[in-house]
């Protein structure tokens, strides 16, 4: 008998830049081999370490495949499994039970970018929520902080195309693990380096990207706006800038011109630990080598003054007038070009219809003081889908004390069993981005995607599209957005009069798989700002400097909080093998995000040798991890590749139990990467819990 054998394609849709498209190869029903797509300009026919293996993913044993009750204390992981039928039923009864007694708004939808489709990711979801009159989500946990430092500088979301990499003659990773979390804009790199181009990296962390780079220079944690600072104060104390651009497409240049005088290199030194005559020669190549690009990714705005960190580097290209080079200019992210019809998809007119008004705002980086003591109606009821929040939020302690409450009902949307599915009341299994159709957008380049199931669901799983359509059913919402199809929605979300979306139809989506948006291009590409056209009123870019001046964040070494107990600064950046909790089910990624990185310096005084397990606390938390000593982190400086199943780290306690809860200057983000830490020899180390895994009884 001669096997079946298709092709078939799909796009990757978590939460990564690059968004690729993929080509699995199917033979009778079963995937035998997933790639990433030759024809697409970005993805270029190989995937990154980790999806290249998602097919076990896909497989797993430990797939979520039916409808679970939780039988158990909430964190032990005891469920047995129930018909959907009796799940929807049962939640449809407690939230109207809810909503009746507390009002909607005591119930809170809980989700990110698990899957970044328009669909499963902000679409059925959404109407639902919005019908219902819960609690909006501000959902602040990875970006908001920059995405609103570049509102401030650029007014848009837009920056240079991936592909014009290739044409730059210096390229500066600014916080951009490049290579671990971004590895399509590397063969680009690689194209601008044979002909000559320089690689420098801003990153207090010896990140494979920086190993590799021609320099590397290491910042404290959080010190970004002083070095911007500092690099501006030698463009334009060298008369570096472009006086013409400066002109023409800019505002407030002599606010930035003074607010930049007073940020000398030995100041720069002092505040961010580059020495001053790194930050005068990169100031001096940076303004003078055409073209210069910079790649500034979310690093820097983990911080507690990374808004502003952000707003001051999206400057520099205006200032040395890199806008106007193909090749130049700064890509932090692409996502405002897709100028999608997201009232259409979302819905958000429904809440007038269940409350009158828009409902409440919460902060999901504060996940810990919802669910214990936010004002207003307290939350009863959370509803969590692409997300794993007792494992990646801030302040674990304080999100676990919430996600224990017994009089709280919670309800998880998952393919594994993760940390917060352990504390639902319900799980609900749900299907891969292999397995439902979506439409995709992307922040690192400007394809519009679209895919249809590549491969049959197993067990019961069912899309989040369909969960909450059923949902909407059972709660008896008749609006016929509930009853849209997904090539309805998709048709809705295209229909935005943008014309960047121009002539893009779902026909054209389905049979081309990806499409490039209908952006302005002249035979050099993409430049969005090479004439001005920024996206604030006045269309220039603001270089007014009232809120740049820079303080050192309270937790760090040079701030107001307690040093001397605290002395080292932890950096719980990405593992280049995993993705946010997502693989956690891994072993090997368990390994991988289990380290702490120390330098020789501060290990040895505490006794700490390589392998060592090593208690690393401060008055938040404790948790517990191997030490890895080297010098990818300078003195003062530890790090730890993030983000362990919490489940599976000693005294199950994963590392957001260190990180702190407090908001970023702007924006309303987290501060994952300010937090002050000790670190400890563990002489008895907690034995690690059981696995956890869900016990069907
Ligand atoms: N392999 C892998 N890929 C991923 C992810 C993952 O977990 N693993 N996560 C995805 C997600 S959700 C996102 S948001 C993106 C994020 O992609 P990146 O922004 O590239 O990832 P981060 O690790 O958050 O930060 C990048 C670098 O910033 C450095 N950094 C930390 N603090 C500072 C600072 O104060 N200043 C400077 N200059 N640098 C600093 C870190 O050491 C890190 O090496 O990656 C996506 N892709
Ligand atoms: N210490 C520390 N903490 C961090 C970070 C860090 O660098 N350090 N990074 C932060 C950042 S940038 C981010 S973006 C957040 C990310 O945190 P999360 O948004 O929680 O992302 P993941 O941990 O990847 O978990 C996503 C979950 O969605 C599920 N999922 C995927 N697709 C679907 C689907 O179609 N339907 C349903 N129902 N579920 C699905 C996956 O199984 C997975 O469990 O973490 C933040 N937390
Ligand atoms: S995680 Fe990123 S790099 Fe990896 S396959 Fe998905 S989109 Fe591509
Ligand atoms: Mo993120």
């Amino acid at each position: 008998m001669t096997a079946a054998r298709e092709t078939r394609h799909a796009v990757c849709a978590l939460d990564c830049p690059d968004c690729c498209s993929l080509v699995v190869t199917v033979e009778n029903g079963q995937a035998t081999r997933l790639r990433g797509n030759p024809e697409h300009p970005v993805t270029r026919g190989f995937l990154c370490a980790k999806v290249a293996q998602y097919l076990e993913r896909e497989y797993s044993p430990e797939r979520l495949l039916y409808p679970l009750r939780r039988t158990g204390a909430k964190g032990e992981g005891r469920f047995t499994r129930i018909g959907w039928d009796d799940a929807l039923d049962e939640i449809a009864g407690r939230l109207q039970a809810i909503a009746r007694e507390f009002g909607p708004e005591a119930i809170l939808p809980y989700s990110y970018a698990g899957t970044m489709g328009f669909l499963n990711g902000s679409g059925m979801d959404r109407r639902f929520f919005h019908r219902l009159g819960a609690s909006r989500l501000d959902r602040t946990i990875c970006s908001a902080a920059g995405g609103a430092g570049l509102m401030e500088s650029l007014g848009v979301r837009l920056g240079t195309a991936p592909e014009q990499f290739r044409l730059s003659r210096l390229i500066v990773a600014w916080g951009a693990n490049i290579h671990g979390t971004n590895v399509h804009l590397w063969p680009f790199i690689l194209e601008a380096r044979r002909q000559g181009a320089r690689l420098y990296v801003i990153d207090p962390v010896e990140t494979k990207t920086a190993r590799l780079a021609d320099k590397h220079l290491r910042p404290y944690p959080g010190s970004d706006l002083a070095l911007a600072l500092g690099l501006l104060h030698v463009i334009f104390g060298e008369g570096l800038e472009d006086r013409d651009y400066l002109e023409r497409f800019t505002t407030g240049s002599e606010s930035l011109r003074a607010r930049a005088s007073e940020y000398p290199p030995e100041r720069v030194e002092h505040l961010t630990g580059i020495a001053r005559q790194d930050i005068v020669s990169l100031a001096r190549e940076y303004a003078t080598t055409r073209p210069a690009a910079i790649r500034l990714n979310y690093g820097v705005q983990r911080s507690e003054r990374g808004g502003r960190a952000t707003q001051a580097i999206a400057l520099l290209p205006a200032v040395t007038g890199s806008w106007k080079d193909p090749g130049g200019g700064l890509q932090m992210t692409t996502s405002g070009a897709f100028q999608v019809n997201r009232a259409a998809l979302e819905r958000p007119d429904l809440q007038q219809k269940a409350l009158g008004r828009e409902a409440r705002l919460i902060n999901m980086a504060e996940a810990g003081h919802a669910l214990t003591s936010v004002a207003g109606p307290p939350v009863q009821a959370i509803i969590v889908y692409n997300s794993n929040p007792a494992a990646i939020a801030p302040n674990q302690n304080k999100v676990l004390r919430g996600f224990r409450r017994e009089d709280l009902f919670t309800v998880v949307l998952e393919q594994f069993q993760t940390d917060t599915a352990d504390h639902a009341d319900i799980v609900l299994p749900a299907t891969t981005f292999l397995e439902h159709t979506d439409a995709y957008l992307a922040y690192g380049h400007y394809y519009l995607q679209m895919a249809r199931p590549a491969l049959p669901r197993p067990g019961e799983c069912r899309s989040n599209v369909e969960i909450f359509r059923a949902l909407a059913r059972r709660m008896g919402f008749d609006d016929p957005c509930f009853d849209e199809s997904e090539d309805g929605m998709i048709r809705a979300l295209l229909d935005s009069g943008s014309p960047y979306l121009e002539g893009i139809t779902l026909e054209r989506l389905e049979r081309e798989h990806f499409v490039r948006l209908n952006l302005p291009e002249n035979g050099d590409g993409f430049l969005p700002f090479k004439e001005g056209g920024f996206g604030r009123p006045d269309g220039k870019c603001n270089l007014s400097a009232e809120h740049l001046d820079y303080t050192p964040p309270v937790e760090s070494r040079l701030g107001t909080a307690a040093a001397a107990r605290y002395p080292l600064e932890l950096v719980s950046s990405k593992n280049d093998e995993s993705l946010n909790s997502t693989f956690g089910h891994r072993g090997w990624v368990d390994e991988q995000t289990a380290l702490l990185e120390v330098h020789p310096d501060d290990a040895a005084p505490r006794g700490i040798a390589n392998g060592d397990t090593v208690a690393v606390y401060n008055d938040r938390g404790r948790c517990s991890l191997t030490a890895r000593v080297g010098t990818t982190v300078r003195t003062g400086v530890v790090r730890a590749p993030s983000v362990r199943w919490s489940k599976r780290s000693p005294g199950g306690r994963g590392i957001n139990v260190l990180t702190q809860d407090k908001l970023t200057d702007i924006g309303g983000g987290p501060v994952f990467y300010n937090c002050l830490v000790q670190v400890e020899k563990c002489e008895n180390a907690p034995s690690p819990q059981p696995r956890g895994s869900s016990v069907v009884s």
